[in-house]
């Protein structure tokens, strides 16, 4: 056996099971329908597929509400179904990922049926109770999706603690019984066969609401040793935390190589740099690329063999990365694999988001064409607030995080092929042009680039192993780094602009992988242009 845990050399593919692939014809992507394009996720080359929840919930935020975590939603199939998609997947090499939401519940979860019926109900403690007048919340905590993080309930004469919607209360942490509800619940599935697990908001499990401590509260990785010890007790597990508020130093207690909590955390220092410094996601800023390469030296540098870093840009809550640091014009299919190959080219775990893999865009539409808790919740309070419905239509086309659930575009046909009914969606118009049967085989598309990637990250250890080290720092359009263990070197250039440019690093060498083909332009980098040599 390698010294090495499997997920090291991993790359992982998110599933967003709503918009994936449906199989009946409502306008849901289901499980049978991950089922049909297992062979596609084969071919791209993947090791894990991250499924965003499939359990039981209300959908009040498609899924990050639970109602029964042992369970699977009717709209996404049956446990069989799940059953299924574990054994089909394990032919094909692939581990199936859960996201367990523990931070909170649905409200239509029994343990909250229960707990708001009486105070003295065994529940009632599993969720965050205070006291109070109605109308005086506790404190002033807002939910994350607008309005008060506190809700009234009368039948109890209390407040119980939402930081998302008032349809997902927060579990209690404190509460042993809860957790250890939470543990077995865990085991469950590991038994069944899944793979590990995507603890969403991990940060947030131990916040003391009452001091206004949210992320990182004193018990947090207390907490995380004893799931680590009493829930993955199975072998060869991978489980990853989602942290907005992690610092590399954080980073290195969650991911610490001694293996006491999670195999390594989604960190979002490199995410929240296009935005106003102080401000929200909403308020829009340009990328400063100096910046991004600061940030990510630090990350590479300080979880460099004391941690172990999760490697993505998109994911179900972020917009279409080719939209957003690339060009999804005239430069797409350039941009999308010099995003791809800039990611790849990194030491740590590598996460594509369905769609990623084809450069799938943004979609702009009207206001009423979008489904996301999150941007009507905004829309409304930035309404309130006197913001003009231009420049909140701006904020939404760049940052929804409907631009990244948009149905996979799998073919030209209606819908994309994603489905025969109406897509919960709406299907983004420009499918004739991007989709996965155009894709897949073609020796100069997006999909084969990350194929390739895929396959030079499977053959070369350097791509696990070598050190980091970033150069021309302080280039206003380069991304270049090295990769170096004592055996072999990586050198990745990026030209990050839509313009050609002067290659300070030239090299007589031949890439071993580069996103045009023919021959280069000598002593230059055309626009978008990325190279990676082996050396
Ligand atoms: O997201 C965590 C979170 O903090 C989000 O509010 C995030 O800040 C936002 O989506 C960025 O625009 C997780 C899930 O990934 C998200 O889909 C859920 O809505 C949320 O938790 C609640 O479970």
């Amino acid at each position: 056996m390698s010294r090495h845990p499997w997920w090291k050399d991993a790359v992982i593919y998110q599933v967003y099971p709503r918009s994936f692939c449906d199989s009946n014809g409502d306008g849901l992507g289901d499980i049978p329908g991950i089922i049909s394009k297992l062979d596609y996720l084969k071919e791209l080359g993947i090791d894990a597929i991250w499924l965003s929840p499939v359990f039981k919930s209300p959908q009040d935020d498609n899924g990050y509400d639970i109602s029964d975590y042992q369970d699977i939603d009717p709209m996404f199939g049956t446990l069989a179904d799940m059953d299924a998609l574990i054994q089909e997947a394990k032919k094909r090499g692939i581990r199936i990922i859960m996201d367990l939401v523990l931070s909170h519940s649905s409200d239509e979860h029994r343990w909250f049926q229960a707990a708001k019926q009486s105070r003295d109900d065994p529940y009632h403690d599993f969720y965050i109770w205070r006291d109070g007048e109605p109308g005086t919340p506790p404190n002033d905590l807002q939910s994350a999706f607008g309005g008060s993080a506190w809700e009234w309930v009368p039948e109890v004469g209390q407040f119980y603690f939402h930081r998302f919607s008032k349809k997902q209360p927060d579990l209690n942490w404190e509460n042993p019984k809860m957790r250890r509800a939470l543990y077995a619940m865990i085991r469950w599935w590991a038994d069944r066969g899944i793979g590990g697990f995507r603890l969403d908001v991990v940060d947030l499990f131990g916040k003391i609401p009452d001091q206004k401590i949210l992320e990182n509260g004193p018990k947090l990785h207390d907490y995380l040793r004893e799931m680590r010890r009493e829930a993955f007790t199975a072998e060869n597990l991978v489980t990853v935390g989602e942290a907005w508020s992690a610092t590399p130093a954080i980073a290195r207690k969650y991911s610490n190589p001694d293996g006491s909590e999670l195999s390594m955390v989604f960190q979002f220092e490199h995410i929240v740099l296009d935005q106003q410094p102080g401000g929200e996601k909403w308020d829009l800023a340009p990328l400063p690329l100096v910046q991004l390469k600061q940030v990510i030296r630090r990350w590479q540098k300080e979880l460099e063999g004391t941690g172990w870093n999760s490697l993505f840009l998109e994911n179900h809550d972020l917009p279409r990365i080719v939209s957003r640091w690339g060009d999804d014009g005239r430069y797409r299919v350039e941009s999308a694999k010099m995003l791809a190959m800039l990611l790849f080219g990194l030491q740590g775990t590598p996460y594509i988001y369905q769609g990623q893999e084809l450069g799938m865009t943004n979609a702009r539409y009207p206001l009423e064409d979008y489904r996301d808790i999150e941007t009507l919740g905004m829309h409304r309070q930035r309404k309130a607030l006197g913001h003009s419905e231009e420049d909140i239509l701006r904020s939404i086309h760049a940052k929804s995080r409907d631009n990244a659930r948009t149905p996979m575009q799998w073919s030209g046909e209606k819908n994309g092929g994603f489905t025969t009914g109406t897509p919960w969606l709406k299907v983004n118009p420009n499918y004739p042009q991007i989709n996965a049967e155009q894709q897949v085989g073609d020796p100069d598309s997006i999909f084969t680039f990350y194929q390739t990637l895929i396959r030079l990250r499977k053959t070369n250890p350097v791509f696990r192993d070598g050190t980091f080290r970033l150069l021309l720092a302080d280039h206003e359009d380069i991304f270049a780094y090295t990769r170096t263990t004592d055996r072999a070197q990586l050198l990745i250039v990026c030209n990050f602009h839509g313009k050609q440019i002067e290659n300070p690093l030239e090299t007589a060498e031949k890439a071993i992988a580069c996103n045009y083909s023919g021959e280069s332009v000598p002593g230059k980098l055309r626009p978008y242009e990325a190279r990676v040599y082996l050396r």
